[in-house]
């Protein structure tokens, strides 16, 4: 069986320039990820067969980001009890407030934690903090990380 606990799944290798910021933190905090492409509307079967197996495969957190009419991450919820955090990818047209409004209004009782748009980063870092909860050494890495990112914020402006 993979150890990887994260799947970083997208509609569309298109989606791939925005959702590989999701890879920065997860490196950054020694969390194993595998990367896939899953189209809700074009491999229904393929989303059908991730969803089934998806737990079975040591999968703890789910990242989905597409764009457009953005059901992915709403239809792995509903085929899934694993969390899905959703990221709305920009589209030509609407600049991912379609994605956004799609992926962010889930009725009650099938829940996505929806970030912001493009904002694949902090599904990451979203995702860590939730396996973290499970994992004292990776709890103590988040915490590192975090102390670390404060002190590179200088307090002087550069002018
Ligand atoms: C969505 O449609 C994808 O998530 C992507 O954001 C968008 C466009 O996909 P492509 O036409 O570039 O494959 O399903």
């Amino acid at each position: 069986m993979s150890h990887c606990q994260v799947s970083i799944i997208m509609g569309s290798q298109s989606d791939w320039p925005t959702m590989e910021g999701a890879l920065k933190p997860l490196e950054a905090l020694g969390v194993e990820y595998e990367t896939k492409v899953v189209s809700a509307h074009r491999t229904p079967d393929r989303l059908y067969e991730f969803c089934q197996q998806a737990h079975n495969r040591g999968i703890k957190v789910i990242i989905a980001g597409a764009g457009g009419s953005a059901h992915l991450a709403g239809m792995v919820a509903a085929m899934t009890h694993l969390p899905v955090i959703a990221v709305p990818v920009s589209s030509r047209d609407l600049k991912g407030m379609d994605s956004l409004m799609s992926m962010v209004q889930m009725p009650r009782g099938v829940a996505v934690a929806c970030q912001g748009i493009g904002n694949s980063f902090n599904a990451g870092l979203m995702a860590a903090q939730m396996l973290a909860l499970g994992d004292p050494a990776l709890t103590e890495r988040l915490i590192d990380w975090r102390v670390s990112q404060t002190e590179s914020v200088a307090e002087e402006v550069v002018r």
